[in-house]
């Protein structure tokens, strides 16, 4: 993967917070790049990052593509390069091929931050890729760890898990992927992995892989649905087949769909993001970059909140609910 040197991305960040430190904060635009248009996730982010941007009195426009897919994602950031907007704030579709259009905005001298997903290793100060300011998410592996952890319990410490996830291409899906099966590899066998299936974030995808799971593995005991469409296909499946509630499901993703999920018995755990926060604070990042500050965290990790049945109906669950 191609690297920017180090001295060449100092000079150009210190000269893009210099030219925009003169700039009023409303001279500033920041453009916001979800990951897939229509997805409660980042609809509840861009809330998040216009409330934040709202709040600083600077610009922010959003975009982005209608399936998970770098082609589409690609002309949506070339576009936001010509608009010559000043900072960025972008959920990359892949961690590969983004790379060299996030090169593009910067060498443009746009001030970039990623939020959920990251471009390289996500490891912006030592890693393969240093020319975002910030990696903004939450901790997607222990996310994933917690909640087949719980899963495993609800099995009661044996049985088959099956994973769904969107694609092996973001690295938040993947991450949570890995967290859950460390949690299987933990039972030392007592639980086997049902295997792992890529739903492309959709819901039929997802129902119809598992229902071909559930018809091959009669062992499978629980589903970790790793992302919001991955738990809402699951949760379909299991109903279709007669077995809700006792096919256990995780949902790693709170929209309102998934707490109606929990409430009715399918689903048992909701590992909840804070995608307006991960929005807000990305924001920050890039804002801070282009006033000149120089201690922006290279990495954040924003807190997950966990929502069973016991604790759905308190305030702090309440809050972390998908408003899309
Ligand atoms: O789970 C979120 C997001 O964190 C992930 O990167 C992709 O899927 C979602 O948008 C939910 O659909």
């Amino acid at each position: 993967m191609k690297k920017i040197s180090i001295a060449l991305a100092a000079a150009l960040i210190s000269s893009t917070s210099a030219m925009a430190a003169s700039l009023a904060p409303a001279d500033i635009t920041v453009a916001l790049i979800y990951g897939i248009k229509g997805d409660p996730f980042y609809v509840t982010m861009e809330k998040g990052a216009r409330a934040k941007a709202e709040e600083l009195g600077i610009k922010l426009v959003a975009d982005g593509p209608s399936q998970w897919n770098p082609q589409l994602q690609t002309p949506l950031i070339d576009a936001m390069i010509a608009k010559k907007v000043n900072g960025m704030v972008a959920v990359p579709n892949d961690p590969t091929a983004m790379v060299p259009v996030l090169e593009r905005a910067f060498q443009s001298g746009i001030a970039i931050a990623t939020a959920d997903t990251f471009v390289g290793d996500g490891d912006y100060k030592d890693g393969t890729v240093n020319f975002p300011v910030s990696a903004v998410s939450s901790d997607n592996f222990a996310g994933g760890k917690v909640a087949c952890e719980a899963l495993i319990d609800a099995m009661g410490g044996k049985g088959s898990l099956y994973i769904l996830v969107s694609t092996p291409n973001v690295p938040s899906d993947t991450l949570r992927r890995d967290g859950c099966k460390a949690a299987v590899d933990a039972t030392g066998g007592a639980v086997k992995l049902a295997g792992v299936d890529y739903t492309q974030s959709n819901a039929t995808n997802a129902t119809n892989l598992t229902q071909a799971a559930l018809q091959r593995d009669k062992e499978i005991g629980a589903i970790f649905g790793g992302n919001l469409f991955s738990a809402q296909g699951a949760a379909a499946a299991t109903r279709t087949a007669n077995l809700q509630g006792t096919v256990k499901i995780a949902s790693f993703d709170a929209p309102e769909e998934a707490i109606a999920s929990l409430k009715d018995g399918t689903i048992d755990i909701v590992i909840a993001q804070q995608p307006a926060e991960i929005g807000a604070v990305a924001v920050q990042a890039v804002f801070d970059s282009l006033t000149g500050k120089t201690d922006i965290p290279a990495k954040v990790a924003v807190p997950f909140v966990t929502i069973t049945r016991d604790n759905v109906d308190t305030p702090d669950a309440q809050a972390a609910i998908y408003k899309a």
